[in-house]
């Protein structure tokens, strides 16, 4: 495990991301009819989410609004004190930071702080959160993909070294890496709790959310979200997969929700926890990196992703990217 910065927080694990959605009907359908969330909370302008293994109150928050964005990604931290730190952290990297009292901000999360990270992100630590019940074992309960729990966010920056440098410094692990031949950065996936990633990068026109990564239980779940997409003729919402990652090993399927947000269904990736866990690095040109049967990457993965808001709720502004793994991917050979 990295070193952090003697004044980081000490993260626990990606908790929740926040979406705004301009049909809140249509995202209750793709998201708790088709992939089968359960409803925590809900009122007119919002709903909370969770999967089976979830015992806090969601990992996912849909707001209604007239921008589809994201409102924030949010890390848990270890104890009360690691919030303090957190604002303390930020104030001192000379970030805009705003302290969100309970019962001020997302419903169910205790006293938080909302932070525009060095990358342009909108990101909350929080600790106190109210648990929710037991569904691990309602088998009765489930429904439509049966989303266990929430497993990573995926971000779009244009500086990956800099992203890396920042998650660094917070403590997090890097399992993997796509690296050019002169070990120039395409993408990296970095983990605090003992799984292949709690965050990865795509380098890219950023701030920008290229998607919400959820865990199955098992790949014929993700086998099944797919089915269930193409027996009701909504298989446009299906982007890429399923298949089976080169980095991560994990076997998936990416889908657009109804405002064009994207999630990954994912499932079986590995353990990552021993305090020596080397980082498995990719090349670029080895076409088994982002699938690992060697099917091609469609042009929109890469290229499109959702705004992210400031702390204002406006659209954060986006830089592009020097590097375009898209365009790495024919090889020396000239063969895809
Ligand atoms: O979670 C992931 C991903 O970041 O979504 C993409 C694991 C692996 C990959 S990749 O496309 O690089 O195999
Ligand atoms: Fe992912
Ligand atoms: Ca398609």
């Amino acid at each position: 495990m990295t070193r952090a910065h003697p004044d980081a927080p000490d993260v626990v694990r990606s908790a929740y991301a926040q979406l705004a959605v301009t049909d809140l009907a249509a995202s209750r359908w793709f998201w708790v009819d088709m992939l089968g969330f359960h409803v925590q909370y809900e009122d007119a302008g919002t709903l909370c989410l969770r999967g089976t293994d979830e015992l806090t109150h969601h990992s996912l928050v849909l707001r209604r609004g007239d921008l589809a964005a994201l409102d924030h990604i949010a890390y848990r931290v270890r104890t009360p004190e690691d919030v303090d730190k957190a604002e303390k952290f930020f104030t001192g990297l000379g970030r805009p930071v705003r302290r969100v009292q309970k019962g001020d901000g997302t419903p169910g999360v205790g006293d938080a702080v909302r932070v525009i990270d060095p990358l342009g992100f909108p990101v909350e630590f929080f600790h106190d959160i109210e648990h929710a019940e037991r569904l691990i074992q309602r088998y009765d309960l489930r429904h439509g993909a049966e989303i266990a729990r929430l497993d990573h966010f995926n971000i779009c920056t244009p500086d990956i070294p800099a992203a890396y440098a920042h998650y660094k410094s917070l403590g997090f692990g890097c399992s993997e890496t796509i690296e050019g031949d002169e070990h120039e950065l395409y993408a990296a996936w970095m983990y605090r709790k003992q799984t292949v990633h709690d965050v990865a990068f795509t380098c890219g026109a950023g701030p920008r959310l290229h998607h919400l990564g959820v865990a199955t239980h098992e790949s014929h779940q993700v086998l099944r979200a797919a089915d269930l997409f193409g027996s009701i003729r909504k298989e446009h919402h299906i982007e890429r997969g399923p298949g089976r990652h080169g980095v991560s090993n994990a076997f998936y399927l990416y889908l657009r929700d109804p405002d064009g947000h994207r999630v990954e269904i994912y499932t079986s990736d590995y353990y990552t926890g021993d305090p020596d866990h080397e980082t498995y690095r990719w090349n670029v040109h080895d076409d088994r990196r982002r699938d690992f049967w060697g099917n091609a990457v469609i042009e929109s993965w890469y290229k499109e992703a959702t705004p992210v808001l400031g702390l204002d709720g406006s659209p954060q502004l986006v830089s592009d990217a020097v590097l375009d793994e898209s365009a790495a991917q024919v090889g020396a050979d000239g063969l895809g």
